[in-house]
Parts: C-alpha cells; sequence; structure tokens
C-alpha cells in the first residue's frame, strides 16, 4: 500500500511514543503539518520563535528519561532561529530530534529561497545530520535518528526533508523503533571500583545528569551505607537531597572556594554519570585536564567520551545506575564508617552555604529575599528552571532541591531557556507547580513564549530579577577592569514587566521594596490558572549571592 511520505514520518513519531511535538511551522513542512492534523494522538505546540521552540523540545529530552523531545522547523531563517536550543542539547548531551523542511529537489545548489547546506551547518550542533531524499527511507531516518539520539552520548539529530519529497508517495512500511543497548559494568572494572573505594579515606561521589531519575533511591543508599559524600553537578541539583547529611557540596560552574578547598583534599574522585565539561571541571583544574591530580574514575555511557580529555584511572562505559546496584549487592566495605568525620565536614560546609541570610540593600531588593521566600512554597514534584545570569546564582545558593523535584537549565549556559523550559515542564509534568527565574536581559530574550504558555493554558510562575542590566558582564567587568566605567556595554532600560505580563493575558506582581516579598509571593502562588509574572526590582550592589559590588572596587 503505498502512502505519502508525511503520513509515514508521522506514523512513525507516533511509534516512537512520541506525544509533544514543538514548531514553528514553515512552508518548507506544510506536508508534515498537514499529516498531523489527522492525528489526535500527538500534540503540537505552536511556538512564536524557533529558540523558544528549540529550548523547549531540548527541556522536553531531559524530562523522557533518556527518550529524545520533537522540533520541527522551516529551513533557512526558521532553523537559524533555533541554532541556540541545538546548541544547548549538544552541550548538555541532551536527545532531541529535529526536522527541517528543505527547498524543493530540482533546485537543491542553486541558492533557492532559504537554502541552506545543513550538513556544513549543523556538523558542530548534531550528532548526525540524515537527508532523506528519497522516499522510500523517510521512516527508516525517523528510527535511525531516535537511534543515534539517545544512544552513547545523547544528542540531537537533523531529518532533512526537501519539500517536495513531503508530498511524495512510497510502498516503504514502517520501520519500528530499534531497542536501545544498554551497555553493563564489566566485572573485573566493578572488582577495582569497589576496592579503590574501600580504601579510599576521602572519597568523593559527582552525580551527573546519565544517572537517571529511578536510580536516585539506590544511590542514596549507597551513600548512606559506604559512607560516601555525594554532590550534584552544575545545574542538576535534584540529583541529591540537599537536606540529607550525605550532600558533600554543590558541584557548580564556580564552586564556592570552601566547597572545592576541602574537596581537593580528596584521595578519589567518582564522577557518576557526569560527561565532564570545562564548566563542571571549574575550568578543567578541578581535575586538573589532562591529567588528574587525584584518582579519578569515570562513569559514563559512552567510551568515545571516557579518555577523550581527561585520563581516567578507571574507566566504566555503562550505564551509572547498574554501577550503583552492583556495588549496593556487593555489600559495605569493612570500616566504612571510619569515613564519616570526611562526610560530615564537607555537609557542615554545604549546610553553613545554605543559611536563608543575607545583607541589606538600598539601591533594590536583595534578590536573596525573593529566592528564599520562593523555596517555602516548594513542594515535592516542583520543576524549578533557570535562565542563564548572575540572579542563577541566588537560585543556587538559596533553593535547596531534592529527588522527585526537577530542575532545567541549558546547562551550557544560553540565555533565553528559562521560560520556554518552564512552558515545557508544564506540558510533561502537568499538575506540578513550575517556577522559572530569568533577570531583565534573558527575560527578553525569548519571554515572548508566555504567549504559549497562555495559548497552551499553562500556568507557569515566571520570576524575573530586573537590576536593569545584563548583571553577569557587569561583574566580570569590573573585575577584570577595576574602576573602568561599564554602563555602556551592560545597562537596560526595562519595560513594566508585570504590565507586559497582563497584556498577554498573564497575572502580573512586582516587587520593589523587601516588605512586600513574603504577600506578593503568596498572592502569585495562589493563581494557578494563568501564567505569573514576578517582576522584581533587584538590587546592583549585590551583583550575585556571593558577592557585592562596592567590596570589588
Ligand atoms: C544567548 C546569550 N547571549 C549572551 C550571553 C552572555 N551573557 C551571560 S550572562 C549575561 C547577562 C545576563 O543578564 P540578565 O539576564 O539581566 O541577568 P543578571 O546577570 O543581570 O542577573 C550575558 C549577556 C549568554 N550567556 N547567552
Ligand atoms: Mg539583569
Amino acid at each position: 500500500m503505498s502512502q505519502s511520505v508525511s503520513r509515514l514520518l508521522v506514523d512513525s513519531l507516533e511509534a516512537h511514543d512520541i506525544d509533544l511535538i514543538y514548531c514553528v511551522p514553515g512552508e518548507s513542512y506544510l506536508g508534515m503539518t498537514n499529516a498531523l492534523a489527522d492525528n489526535n494522538r500527538m500534540r503540537l505546540v505552536v511556538c512564536r520563535h524557533e529558540g523558544g521552540a528549540a529550548f523547549m523540545a531540548a527541556a522536553d529530552g531531559r524530562m523522557r528519561g533518556g527518550r529524545a523531545g520533537v522540533l520541527v522547523v522551516s529551513r533557512g531563517p526558521g532553523l537559524s532561529n533555533a541554532m541556540i536550543g541545538l546548541h544547548t542539547a549538544f552541550h548538555d548531551a541532551t536527545p532531541m530530534v529535529v526536522f527541517i523542511g528543505q527547498v524543493e529537489r530540482f533546485e537543491a545548489g542553486r541558492m533557492a529561497l532559504q537554502e541552506q547546506n545543513y550538513s556544513r551547518l549543523l556538523s558542530d550542533v548534531t550528532k548526525l545530520v540524515i537527508e532523506v531524499n528519497d522516499p522510500i527511507q523517510a521512516s527508516e531516518a525517523v528510527a535511525r535518528a531516535f537511534h543515534i539520539a539517545e544512544s552513547g552520548t545523547p544528542g540531537p539529530v537533523a531529518i532533512i526533508v526537501p519539500e517536495d519529497v513531503f508530498d511524495a508517495t512510497t510502498e516503504a512500511t514502517l520501520n519500528r523503533p530499534r531497542p536501545q543497548a544498554i551497555a553493563g559494568p564489566h566485572p573485573d572494572d566493578l572488582s577495582q571500583l569497589a576496592d579503590m573505594l574501600a580504601k579510599a579515606e576521602r572519597p568523593l561521589i559527582w552525580v551527573g545528569p546519565a544517572m537517571r531519575e529511578n536510580g536516585l533511591e539506590e544511590l542514596q543508599q549507597l551513600a548512606e551505607q559506604w559512607h560516601l559524600p555525594v554532590s550534584p553537578t552544575h545545574r542538576r541539583p535534584h540529583l541529591f537531597d540537599a537536606w540529607h547529611d550525605n550532600y558533600g557540596g554543590y558541584v557548580a560552574s564556580r564552586t564556592h572556594p570552601d566547597v572545592i578547598a576541602e574537596m581537593k583534599k580528596s584521595d578519589l574522585l567518582v564522577v557518576l554519570g557526569e560527561r565532564l565539561t570545562g564548566t563542571v571541571s571549574q575550568n578543567f583544574t578541578f581535575p586538573t585536564a589532562p591529567e588528574p591530580q587525584l584518582p579519578l574514575v569515570h562513569v559514563w555511557p559512552d567510551p568515545n567520551e571516557l579518555g577523550r580529555v581527561w585520563r581516567p584511572d578507571l574507566a566504566l562505559a555503562c550505564e551509572p545506575r547498574a554501577v550503583v546496584q552492583a556495588l549496593l549487592a556487593r555489600g559495605v566495605p569493612a570500616n566504612a564508617e571510619r569515613r564519616k568525620p570526611w562526610v560530615q565536614g564537607l555537609n557542615k560546609i554545604h549546610r553553613s552555604l545554605m543559611e536563608p541570610e543575607w545583607q541589606q540593600t538600598t539601591d533594590g531588593v536583595n534578590f536573596s529575599a525573593v529566592v528564599c521566600e520562593i523555596a517555602k512554597h516548594m513542594t515535592d514534584d516542583t520543576t524549578v528552571t533557570s535562565d542563564a545570569g548572575n540572579f542563577s546564582s541566588f537560585v543556587q545558593r538559596y533553593l535547596p532541591m531534592k529527588p522527585g523535584q526537577m530542575f532545567l537549565s541549558s546547562v551550557v549556559g544560553a540565555m533565553g531557556a528559562g521560560l520556554p523550559m518552564a512552558v515545557a515542564a508544564c506540558l510533561r509534568r502537568p499538575g506540578s507547580r513550575v517556577i522559572a527565574f530569568a533577570g531583565d536581559g534573558g527575560a527578553l530574550m525569548t519571554g515572548n513564549e508566555i504567549a504559549t504558555a497562555c495559548q497552551y493554558r499553562v500556568a507557569p510562575i515566571f520570576v524575573i530579577s530586573d537590576n536593569h542590566c545584563y548583571g553577569t558582564i557587569t561583574m566580570h567587568h569590573d573585575i577584570r577592569y577595576p574602576g573602568r566605567p561599564y554602563q555602556a556595554a551592560t545597562q537596560l532600560t526595562n519595560p513594566d514587566f508585570a504590565v507586559w505580563a497582563s497584556a498577554f493575558g498573564a497575572k502580573g506582581f512586582t516587587i520593589t521594596d523587601e516588605s512586600q516579598v513574603a504577600g506578593t509571593i503568596a498572592e502569585a502562588f495562589a493563581v494557578t490558572d494563568r501564567p505569573v509574572v514576578i517582576h522584581c526590582h533587584t538590587s546592583l550592589e549585590q551583583i550575585s549571592a556571593w558577592r557585592r559590588r562596592n567590596l570589588l572596587r
């Protein structure tokens, strides 16, 4: 039986359990939207900018337990807008499949309207670019794309379909999803790891994104039984309970100096399901690259990554959960409790940094007060998303998280991720609270997606720290060029964000003084039927959760 390529592509997506597709429509893939109109099991989420749509698909790829998020964009301008989301997914090892409509086959190569060479353009933001120039390959391309996106080091895969191919017919049948091959740890490696962990006096366990949510309870058991300190890595704070006694300190992009000084006393670092990046390794200084200054065990489900930058003493190319389970099954090593003081020492530093304390400011609200108040409203399944900027240091410091909750962000630090990721979280985790944090800079990069939230009747709470400035850059300017003027490069004139919110149909609130914080936040959290925007006029003096500008000068 012959059918259209579009129909086959849509059926293939459904066969891969896809229920949400993020897009901005385009004339280059009309056939696909036409076929989607006949499918009532998949929801097409129409966004306002491909950058927003791509962040949403990336967030979805984070929330589907290893399965890819899906994005569909038009050629040329459409894809160009989406690049930030692909860059994020590629660096963050997030599985994503992106469909891109291409010019018709007869005009290819002539620089036809909006034509781009995707193999060249996408070579550093995707794992693979698949061009479907023959209808017979359409469904096979989908199966291959999901397989590559979700296996090994996850990442984005692009499927390029010329406009005329969507409407072509084919005799090809549906290609079923490929089984995921999950590598287990080698018994000899496990013995060596168990031995190294038994002997270590001051081990560290860093846990990252390949450690799936369903393995977190076992990880906590391992930490308790083997007396191990566990540290979630940058932008993954929900992977270990911040209130747990075995919490060993957060490995942030700039880990607090007290935490890193204590960690540097360690005699074994086990990196569990974290690829390791410049960010997590404190710019390749801990562990030092390429030769780590302490014994390093690296667990990541892709042998190509292990040894790419660092030389680990032991490398396990497998699911980290399998390692945790295998260690638990081996039983507790002798004298593990001798490590109690080491764990307590790290935990004490962590707890002191979490204290809800801050100093008064006179040039606007100290954002610490806002975040500490929001922390009181956190429920067991709250999702928090964050844009990139100095405001996020307050979130990192004052908003303790735990398994069951979810933190989403562009780990590579792309501004604009906060609000779109919150919209995606509302759609993927219906019924749970979703809070998005952004600065005044990031808020207007993708804040238009508040219209998408209104359109799909979801209700994130969007908290904007307005210090009338690209504050992060101000801070770096101050540090690098002390005493030099900075304003020209970083100052911002902003709208009234509460009024802006109400123009969309969202509910707007304004905080100008610390005395309004508790009442306004309570009122904002009482709204559940539409998006909420809380416009906080924040201090620029308190340039981050850890720094005051006057102390920098
Ligand atoms: C898309 C993008 N553009 C530029 C940057 C560089 N950058 C990092 S933080 C920042 C300023 C953020 O300003 P704002 O959102 O107001 O937050 P603040 O630092 O003031 O708290 C900039 C421009 C980036 N990370 N991402
Ligand atoms: Mg700002």
